[in-house]
This record gives structure tokens, C-alpha cells and sequence, in this order.
């Protein structure tokens, strides 16, 4: 397993990549918003202000393999990366909005809090069944090859989707065809309730690779640079021509599945204080100290920077109306069929009736 930031601070000089100082930045206030959606979207849903929230607090480091692709590649995610679209410029009002289900919603309210794509930055849209987005993205990749674009494809998704039947055919696929792609799987330990344990009967989730005559790498899902050299050795060798990548990413879910799911029934407090230890952002932050790129203090106040920017969009985003229910049935049909019709005005009339 490939790190470079060590737990206790060292680092691991043959392999610290160069990166700039402003770039590190980026990346730690990326990584930082993130964190603090993540808080903000848990209390919103405990105080019934949305309905559900989907955690990523553990898993923020996925944000340094984007910083390995050009702007052009298109990024295909699975639904606790959005940090990737922050990265690449995605408005956090847009998300706050998203979140709400408001009249600024780009996505209309059609979607969960958190399934959530950005065209501008080239962030597709996740699917709620798990592994659609992998032949989607070997599909991507391969028809750039054929369209002779430079563009290669990322994609994210769970270990436990690699018990998905779409996994074996993106796989597969990306194998035969060899397709500029990238493969990022984030093994956070469970799949909801099914520990890794039960995705496989090999050693390791890497080891999935070799069947499909993929190149397998794995890396320390909490340590950033790690994440980036790995990313950008895969998007290097898809770009060249040399083929796929599998990355897998060791990492752990710190939060619940969702909202909508209790942990304690399924693992111990104290495997998840084991891995609050391992913390990507506070181990980004040590090496930032270290290289005196930021204070203790400075880092500090880019937490209490993205406090107070949320709690302002969140209160703006909860003043505004709700989308309208017309919206399930808009931009399916030039002309809506005579039933959906019917449907709408009942719709309308029992929201007259019951408000
Ligand atoms: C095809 C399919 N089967 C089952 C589900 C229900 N489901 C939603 S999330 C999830 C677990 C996915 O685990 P993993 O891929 O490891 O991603 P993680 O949630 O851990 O990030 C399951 C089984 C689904 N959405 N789609």
C-alpha cells in the first residue's frame, strides 16, 4: 500500500510529489468545505430541515485525485465525492441549494440530497444503483479514443460495488478495450452494513484487478499525496495510451451509511476512534505546518471561514420556496401525454386540500 504522509507526521521524501504551495491550498480548503457540509447537512436532516444526508467525513482525500486530471476529463462519481466538484468550481450554494430542494435547485428537487452532478465542471450526475457509473465512464472513455479527443475518464465507487454486475462489465470492458479510464474504488470498510470481508474471498479488493488484466494499485485512502502520485500515474498512463488503472483507496466511512442508518448496530466506537486517528484533513494540515505554507492559527480560521459561509447559504437557501410539484412532470415530453395531465391537476389539487 502505497503512503507518503506518514501517521506521525513524517514524511516520506522519495515519494513527495511537487506540488505548489497554492495548490495544497486549494486542496485543504476543498477538503475543509466538505467537512463542514458534511456537519451542517447531518443537522439539518436531525432537525428535519431536509430529508436525508448522505456523510463523507473520513473520505476527503479523494479530492487530490481530480487534482490529477486536466479540466477536460470527465469525472464520474458515485455520491460522496461532490468534493471533486468543489474542487473544479461548483458553487457550495448550489449544493446548499440542492440540498433544500429550493426554487435555485439546478436539479429541480429530483434528486436526494447529495446525488448531485454539475455539467459545468464536468461532474456527472450519480445514478442511485450502485456501479452504473462504471460502464458508463469506460463507455465515455472509450468513445473519446474513438472520437480522437484528449480526454480520459475518472470514476468513483464503493468495494462493495465491486460485487456489482456493472463492475464486471465495466471491467471488462475497460480491460479488453484498454480505454483511458480510471478506476477509483473507495474501500471505506463497509457496505452499509457488510463489512469488506464480504465483497471478496481474496487477501485484498486490489487484487480484483489482475481478472480483469487491469493494472492494480493501492494506497492510503486518508493520505492525499498518496491518492494524487497514484491518480496521476493512472491518468498519465491512460492518456498515453498504456491502458486502465485500478486504484483502491484504503479508507473508512466515519459517519452512518446515510441519515437514515445507525452504525452501532454493525461496528464499535472504538474501530471508529481507531480510524479518527488516520484523519486525512488533520494530516494534510500537519504537513501544511510543516512546510510552513499555514499556521496553526491559519488553519483554524479556514474552519471557522467555512462555518460562518455555510450557516449564511443555508439560511438563505432555507428563506426560499420549495420547487414546484410540476417538476416531476416537467422536461420528459414536448407534449405531456393526456394521464400525466390528469395526474398533475390531482397533484394540485390535493396540495389546495392538504397544503
Ligand atoms: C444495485 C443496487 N443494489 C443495492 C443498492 C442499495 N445500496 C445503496 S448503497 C449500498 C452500499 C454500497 O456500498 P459501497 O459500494 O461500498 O459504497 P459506500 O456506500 O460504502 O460508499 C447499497 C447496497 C443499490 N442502491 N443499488
Amino acid at each position: 500500500m502505497m503512503r507518503v504522509l506518514e501517521l506521525d507526521g513524517t514524511i516520506n521524501k522519495e515519494l513527495e510529489p511537487d506540488i505548489s504551495d497554492d495548490e495544497l491550498k486549494l486542496w485543504y480548503r476543498t477538503m475543509v468545505a466538505l467537512r463542514t457540509l458534511d456537519e451542517k447537512g447531518m443537522k439539518l436532516q436531525r432537525q428535519g430541515r431536509i430529508g436525508f444526508h448522505i456523510p463523507t467525513t473520513g473520505q476527503e482525500a479523494h479530492v487530490a485525485a481530480v487534482a490529477a486530471l486536466e479540466e477536460t476529463d470527465w469525472v464520474f462519481p458515485a455520491y460522496r465525492e461532490h468534493g471533486a466538484a468543489i474542487y473544479r468550481g461548483t458553487p457550495l450554494k448550489d449544493i446548499v441549494n440542492q440540498f433544500f430542494a429550493n426554487t435555485e435547485d439546478r436539479q429541480k428537487g429530483r434528486r436526494l440530497p447529495g446525488l448531485f452532478g454539475d455539467p459545468d465542471v464536468r461532474f456527472v450526475n450519480p445514478s442511485a444503483p450502485i456501479g452504473t457509473q462504471i460502464i458508463h465512464a469506460v463507455g465515455a472513455a472509450y468513445a473519446a479514443r474513438y472520437r480522437e479527443e484528449d480526454v480520459i475518464t475518472l470514476v468513483f465507487f464503493g468495494e462493495g460495488a465491486t460485487s456489482s454486475n456493472d463492475f464486471h462489465s465495466g471491467m471488462t470492458f475497460a480491460g479488453v478495450f484498454q480505454t483511458p479510464s480510471v478506476l477509483i474504488c473507495q474501500n471505506n470498510q463497509y457496505a452499509i452494513s457488510l463489512p469488506v470481508e464480504r465483497q471478496t474471498g481474496a487477501e485484498e479488493i486490489v487484487h480484483k484487478a489482475k481478472g480483469y488484466g487491469i493494472r492494480g494499485v493501492q494506497v492510503d485512502g486518508n493520505d492525499v499525496l498518496a491518492i494524487y502520485n497514484a491518480a496521476k500515474e493512472a491518468a498519465e498512463r491512460a492518456r498515453s495510451g498504456e491502458g486502465p488503472t485500478f486504484i483502491e483507496s484504503v479508507t473508512y466511512r466515519r459517519g452512518p451509511h446515510t441519515s437514515s442508518d445507525d452504525p452501532s448496530r454493525y461496528r464499535s466506537e472504538e474501530e471508529v476512534k481507531r480510524w479518527a486517528e488516520k484523519d486525512p484533513i488533520e494530516r494534510l494540515g500537519k504537513y501544511l505546518r510543516q512546510k510552513k505554507i499555514f499556521t496553526e492559527k491559519e488553519l483554524e480560521k479556514i474552519h471557522e471561514e467555512f462555518d460562518e459561509r455555510l450557516k449564511k447559504l443555508i439560511k438563505k437557501a432555507a428563506e426560499k420556496d420549495k420547487v414546484g410539484i410540476e417538476t416531476i412532470f416537467s422536461d420528459v415530453y414536448a407534449r405531456m401525454p393526456w394521464h400525466l395531465q390528469e395526474q398533475l391537476r390531482s397533484l394540485r389539487d390535493l396540495k389546495k386540500r392538504r397544503g
